[in-house]
């Protein structure tokens, strides 16, 4: 476990990343007007409401890692956090995951209907490669493979295939190893593609330093998603005392009822140990990946 990092070194972290994230959202999504004000009102009820900006601070943390961060690295921050926002908006919408709350308010196909939004969700991750198309003073080389980064992870190599095999898994068991390649695919892809895109964008990650950071991706989206799980049963649990969380109830494999909550727990803190590991080769400018990663695997509710 992460003993020597605190819960305040990563809040700092997160507060100094998010400032210049939504200074790009704001820009990039202006409150509501004209003939389709429905939907700009959608794409920014779903963006502004509470997000941790978990995936532009990991963004933000890499380019750091690797050289500087700045505009450019708050444009890709916000496309990763609009593909976020829409993944969220079309997994709670009735044909997937049917909910009527994410952060505590009515979702977004509560608040404006279905039709809507879809469209919010389609709207952002348009929006989203539009910013990679925007980025001032970048080898266009770079941005062909930033589009490509995004496009495979947060795609049919990534993200949208991770939730078709969650589907197709929809009221059977899986064994661990199917559930490792989904979540792999559903959530740790598009931490993948936030690290990467990170230190991508600045054009000077060497090859062993994106293999290191893939290295470290990986271990830490597969921990983000056990301790995903861990909490949704410990909250559960004590809110409804025997009561199991809510994938559980779902008919949901999970890590936690796969291995039990203490494995759940070592195997969280062996990917922490990996993920430190991965990144072996770099100084200090990668502290800020290493307290990101003891977050992830220390959050509470
Ligand atoms: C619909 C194409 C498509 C994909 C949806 C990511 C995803 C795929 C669905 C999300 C389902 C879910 C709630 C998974 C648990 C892990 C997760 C992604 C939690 C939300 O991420 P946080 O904690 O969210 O970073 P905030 O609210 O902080 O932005």
């Amino acid at each position: 476990m992460p003993s020597s990092l605190s819960p305040i070194s990563f809040n700092q972290i997160l507060e100094h990343y998010s400032a210049q994230v939504d200074e790009q959202l704001e820009a990039i999504l202006p409150a509501s007007h004209g003939p389709a004000a429905d939907l700009f009102a959608a794409m920014r009820y779903s963006v502004f409401n509470g997000g941790k900006r978990l995936r532009p601070a990991l963004c933000f943390a890499a380019a750091e890692s690797v050289a500087a961060s700045d505009s450019n690295t708050a444009k890709v921050a916000a496309a990763l956090e609009m593909i976020h926002a829409y993944s969220l908006i079309h997994d709670d919408l009735p044909s997937m995951d049917n909910d009527d709350l994410r952060r505590g308010k009515p979702t977004c196909h509560i608040q404006f209907g279905e039709a809507t939004a879809i469209l919010a969700g389609d709207g952002l991750q348009s929006l989203a490669f539009q910013q990679l198309t925007e980025l001032n003073n970048v080898e266009p080389a770079v941005v062909v493979e930033l589009i490509a980064m995004l496009s495979r992870l947060g795609g049919c190599s990534g993200m949208v295939t991770g939730q078709a095999i969650d589907l197709a898994a929809t009221g059977s068991a899986l064994a661990l190893e199917q559930l490792k390649e989904m979540h792999a695919h559903k959530t740790g892809a598009l931490i993948e593609a936030s690290v990467l895109m990170g230190a991508t964008v600045t054009g000077r990650a060497s090859t062993e330093q994106l293999q290191a950071l893939s290295a470290f991706a990986r271990a830490i989206g597969l921990a983000f998603q056990i301790q995903d799980d861990i909490l949704d049963v410990e909250s559960s649990t004590e809110k409804l005392g025997k009561k199991q969380g809510s994938d559980v109830n779902n008919d949901k494999s999970t890590y936690t009822s796969i291995l039990g909550l203490e494995q759940a727990r070592r195997e969280a803190d062996e990917l922490f140990d990996s993920s430190i590991q991965a990144l072996q080769g770099f100084g200090e400018s990668a502290d800020s990946l290493r307290a990101i990663a003891g977050f992830i695997v220390q959050r509470g509710h």
